[in-house]
């Protein structure tokens, strides 16, 4: 790797954080992991639920929104960006980003609080994506790259089935860019860098379209606990030696899987030793757990598992190049990048007429200003339009 992306590289993560030495961020060994591999299998067994995918051309906004936005349920929609700029002669793909926008600086990495972002020049960010063995690489994240590279605003926008951008409102009449909370992020994902299992801020729903790259994806209804979601901890009112009947043969490999489930170290098994929450130390050390506590509770022969996770709502999938998923408001959501090199991918969060009063109840207590100011702009709009 070339000097001057090393030091860039070095000063990033020590920004981002400062408790890890930046030689160690690879001392787990996570880099052996074939992380691909493994995505690929499990999207071959179905051990989870998977979304339904439909096709941009095949479908309208209507179609989606009272279908899979009404139900408040994931789905998949192929080729909604196949017009995009972006995707014509690879214009996103992270070696011609970072030949294109030599010099210039985006945001990587999760600043701790109060702190700047770290910031690293493209082609030294994708000098690292190609060269690095860390256990959770640094992730380019960056959701004010309009003022770093302005003509990646310009080859991109928002599929047609999520037209309904209601917080964009608050933009209307002012340059601001903080007129509204923040929404749109370029995403440029070393193998094995990723998201936590974390609910989009302020009831938003998303979506999330892969130019380049595969992801992969877990995603959890609301209502799922949160200690199952981030562990795999089933809480004692579902550990098998309470409610499970002792010594029903049928149900002992199964009881197994959900004891070893219980008993899931919330502060070691997911987090890297600076305490920081990992994607890739969650989705391979967690989620077998998950998905044998949900197949074991879920397959019928064991009773005493909680009603929560008997009905658990967990999906699993991968993201293909060109595909964009939709996230429902309210559901938490886990993503690997598992692309050699990098995934690039553009994300958006929104509100529409489906989630608007919850984004509006989160809005008021958050951003009281901010929910005034809709409020206003929203009976504005109903007054203009009425007949
Ligand atoms: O890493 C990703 O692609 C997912 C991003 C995400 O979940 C988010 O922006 O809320």
């Amino acid at each position: 790797m070339l000097r001057v992306a090393m030091e860039e590289v070095r000063v990033a993560k020590l920004t981002a954080r400062p408790g890890m030495d930046p030689e160690g961020w690879g001392s787990a060994g996570l880099a052996s992991v074939p992380v691909e591999a493994v995505a690929d299998e499990a999207a071959a067994q179905a051990w989870l639920l998977a979304p339904d995918t439909i096709s941009a051309a095949d479908s309208d906004a209507e179609y989606f929104e009272n279908g899979w936005e009404e139900r408040g349920e994931p789905v998949i929609v192929q080729d909604a960006c196949s017009s995009w700029p972006a995707m014509e002669h690879d214009a996103w793909m992270p070696a011609v980003l970072a030949a294109r926008f030599e010099g210039a600086s985006f945001e990587c990495g999760e600043a701790p609080e109060e702190e700047a972002s770290a910031l690293v020049t493209i082609e030294s960010f994708w000098e690292y994506c190609q060269f690095q063995q860390d256990d959770d690489p640094l992730y380019l994240f960056d959701g004010t790259f309009e003022s770093s590279a302005p003509e990646l605003e310009e080859e991109y926008s928002a599929p047609s089935l999520f037209r309904n951008d209601l917080l964009a409102l608050l933009c209307e009449g002012t340059d601001d860019p903080d007129a509204r909370p923040p929404w749109r992020w370029l995403l440029v994902g070393p193998t094995r860098s990723g998201s936590f299992p974390h609910v989009d801020p302020l009831g938003t729903s998303a979506w999330n379209a892969s130019v380049h790259g595969r992801k992969w994806w877990v995603l959890f209804a609301p209502g799922t606990p949160e200690d199952f979601i981030k562990a795999g901890i089933v809480d004692a009112g579902g550990e098998p030696g309470r409610d499970a009947p002792h010594g029903a043969a049928a149900a002992s490999s199964a009881a197994e899987e959900l004891a070893s489930a219980a008993k899931g170290d919330k502060d070691s098994e997911a987090h890297a030793p600076d305490g920081t929450p990992s994607a890739s130390r969650w989705f391979i050390r967690v989620l077998p757990k998950i998905r044998a506590a949900v197949h074991a509770a879920q397959s019928g022969d064991l009773p005493g598992a909680p009603a929560w996770l008997r009905e658990a709502r967990v999906f699993e999938f991968i993201q293909e190049e060109g595909a964009t998923v939709f996230v429902p408001s309210g559901w938490h959501h886990a993503v690997l990048n598992v692309s050699p090199g990098a995934t690039v991918a553009v994300t958006q969060n929104f509100a529409s007429p489906t989630n608007l009063p919850v984004v509006l109840a989160a809005l008021e207590k958050e951003h009281p200003e901010m929910a005034l100011a809709l409020r206003a702009k929203l009976s504005k709009r109903t007054t203009e339009s009425a007949p």
